[in-house]
C-alpha cells in the first residue's frame, strides 16, 4: 500500500516536472537582418553586409543620380534566411534621398516586388519608406527600384530590413529529458518491489 501511494507520488511529481520545463523549450526569439547598399558620389556601389545584394542596373549619366524625366535605378537583395523565411514578421526598405535643389520641383516614383510602382511626390533631403510585401521575400530575394518622375535627385541609401522570429522548437530540453528519464526510472524500481 506504502508503495503504491509512493509510485503514484512519483508519477505526479515527475508530470508536473515535464510540464514546467517543457514551455522553455518553445519560446520564440526575435531576429532582424538587413541589406544595405550605398551609392557613393564618386560612382559605384557598397553593400552591407557583403554579397548581399546583386543586380544594380540604372537608365543613364551618374549611377547614384536621378538624372531627369525616365532616369532610374534598380536593385536586388539578397537575403539569407536561418531559421526559416515563414517566420518573418515585419520588413521595411527605408531610401535615403537627397536633393541639390537646382530646380523649383523634383518628383519620383518607386518600385517594390509585389507592390508595384509608387509615387514619392516631390523629392526632398530625407528618408523615404516604402511598403515591402513578406511573400515577395520567401524566395530571398526583393527587388525595388526608383526613378525621376520629373526634375534630378540624388539616391544614396536603400536599406532592407527583415525581422522574424526563431522557430518554436518541439524537442524537449536534456534537462526535461534528464528528469522525465529519472522519473520512469524511479517507476520501474517502484513497480519491480511492489512484485515483490
Ligand atoms: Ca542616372
Ligand atoms: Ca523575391
Ligand atoms: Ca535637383
Amino acid at each position: 500500500m506504502q508503495n503504491k501511494f509512493q509510485f503514484t507520488c512519483l508519477i505526479i511529481f515527475s508530470i508536473f516536472l515535464s510540464i514546467f520545463f517543457i514551455p522553455n523549450s518553445s519560446v520564440a526569439v526575435s531576429y532582424s537582418i538587413y541589406s544595405e547598399i550605398t551609392f557613393p558620389s564618386e560612382g559605384g556601389f557598397t553593400m552591407a553586409p557583403a554579397g548581399s545584394i546583386d543586380n544594380v542596373h540604372h537608365g543613364w549619366g551618374s549611377l547614384n543620380k536621378l538624372e531627369g524625366t525616365g532616369d532610374y535605378i534598380y536593385w536586388e537583395h539578397l537575403l539569407n534566411y536561418n531559421p526559416p523565411a515563414s517566420l518573418i514578421t515585419s520588413a521595411d526598405l527605408t531610401l535615403n534621398l537627397s536633393d541639390d535643389n537646382d530646380c523649383f520641383w523634383e518628383f519620383g516614383f518607386a518600385w517594390t516586388e509585389g507592390q508595384g510602382w509608387d509615387f514619392l511626390g516631390e523629392i526632398d533631403t530625407g528618408s523615404y519608406a516604402l511598403n515591402v510585401d513578406l511573400g515577395e521575400l520567401y524566395d530571398g530575394s526583393y527587388y525595388a527600384g526608383i526613378g525621376s518622375a520629373w526634375g534630378d535627385f540624388y539616391l544614396d541609401v536603400a536599406k532592407l530590413t527583415v525581422n522574424y522570429e526563431s522557430s518554436p522548437s518541439a524537442v524537449p530540453e536534456p534537462t526535461t529529458l534528464f528528469l522525465l528519464g529519472t522519473g520512469l526510472v524511479g517507476i520501474g524500481v517502484f513497480r519491480k518491489k511492489s512484485k515483490k
